[in-house]
């Protein structure tokens, strides 16, 4: 018999941004993964609306038997409801809107126990990309120790070091990064468990920009997936409170550290983060810190690169019957 190559086993925690959504598109055109499970939370989304994009997004690839969780946390500090928003608009673009009804996302696992239930049973390590807020994770370790021995790694789009944050709010120096804000206690207890972590913080996401030339490439590819894509991106053209364009790949480029690491430059470091104003939710370098890795840079092109092959190569079925 021919040797099987077993395939990287993935779970993803997203929190249903556009680039969650895109996250999990790429996640999917990935051959060499296996994703065992789909967690959302509702920090930059709303559940209802996002647990259906998540879907649908399934559904695209004919992988409806995928298990989605749905996490019922709130967060210490909400995001702005304008970002919230945008899976409604995805759900009603017309490669999407015609798929059969989804589920109820009240019929789903809980997401601390769909991660639990996929880790023990998965027969080797697995590895979490996360692409939102870490309190599913944390919960799930709390009420189930044995979760540690089954984490290969854990990829999170998080943190802001030597660099600014992106929380602009009152009683706030700025120096934090959402995803980490939005639950600064459950990232402190993140940081403190000894897990292989490695952090994707706006240091490198900073370098990875979405621009105008980006989507240009990617609307000539001209494909379905691409096209849908560009669709999505498309969204987060008026970010508010912003007017002008500063969306960045954030999560795409935490996802592809899954496939592409060997372009990535990353750094051991201690590092603890704050929980109290005015600078809660910001993650700090020093020595009485926990040991984590970070990434410092990329090569850029190799990454655009990468998620526009990524998009080009994989193909949808042409129609769906509904
Ligand atoms: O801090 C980055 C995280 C990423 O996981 N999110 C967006 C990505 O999904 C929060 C965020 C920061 N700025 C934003 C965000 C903006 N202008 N719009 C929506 N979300
Ligand atoms: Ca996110």
């Amino acid at each position: 018999m021919a040797l099987m190559i077993e395939k990287d086993l993935i779970f993803m925690e997203h929190d249903g941004a556009v680039d969650d959504l895109l996250s999990q598109l790429l996640l999917m055109t990935m051959e060499d993964k296996e994703i065992i499970g789909i967690n959302v939370t509702p920090a930059d989304c709303f559940i209802e609306p996002a647990t259906e994009s998540t879907y649908k997004i399934l559904q695209l690839f004919g992988r409806e038997n995928i298990a989605i969780g749905r996490s019922d946390c709130y967060g210490i500090n909400a995001f702005p409801s304008e970002w919230r928003a945008r899976p409604e608009i995805i759900n009603a673009l017309p490669m999407l809107i015609n798929f059969p009804q989804p589920p109820n996302p009240y019929d789903y696992k809980e997401a601390s126990k769909l991660l639990i239930d996929k880790l023990i049973e998965a027969d080797r390590k697995v590895s979490i990309i996360m692409t939102g807020p870490c309190t599913n994770l944390v919960k799930a370790i709390i009420k189930e120790p044995r979760l540690k021995e089954k984490i290969k790694k854990i990829v999170w789009m998080a943190g802001a070091f030597r660099t600014p944050g992106n929380v602009q709010t009152h009683q706030h120096d700025g120096t934090a990064e959402w995803n980490i804000y939005w639950d600064p206690k459950s990232s402190r207890a993140l940081f403190e468990m000894n897990l292989p972590l490695i952090c994707i913080p706006l240091d490198v996401t900073n370098k990875v920009p979405v621009t105008k030339k980006f989507l240009s490439n990617l609307a000539n590819q001209s494909n379905r997936l691409s096209n849908l894509a560009g669709q999505f991106w498309a969204l987060t053209i008026d970010t508010i409170p912003n007017y002008y364009y500063t969306y960045f790949m954030w999560d795409m480029l935490a996802t592809s550290y899954l496939a592409i690491p060997q372009e990535f430059t990353v750094e051991k470091v201690k590092a603890y983060v704050s929980e109290r104003p005015p600078n809660a939710g910001q993650t700090v370098i020093g020595t009485h810190g926990y040991e984590i890795t970070i990434a410092t840079d990329v090569n850029n092109n190799a990454f655009y690169d990468y998620i526009l092959g990524q998009f080009k190569n994989t193909n949808l079925q042409l129609t769906r019957t509904v």
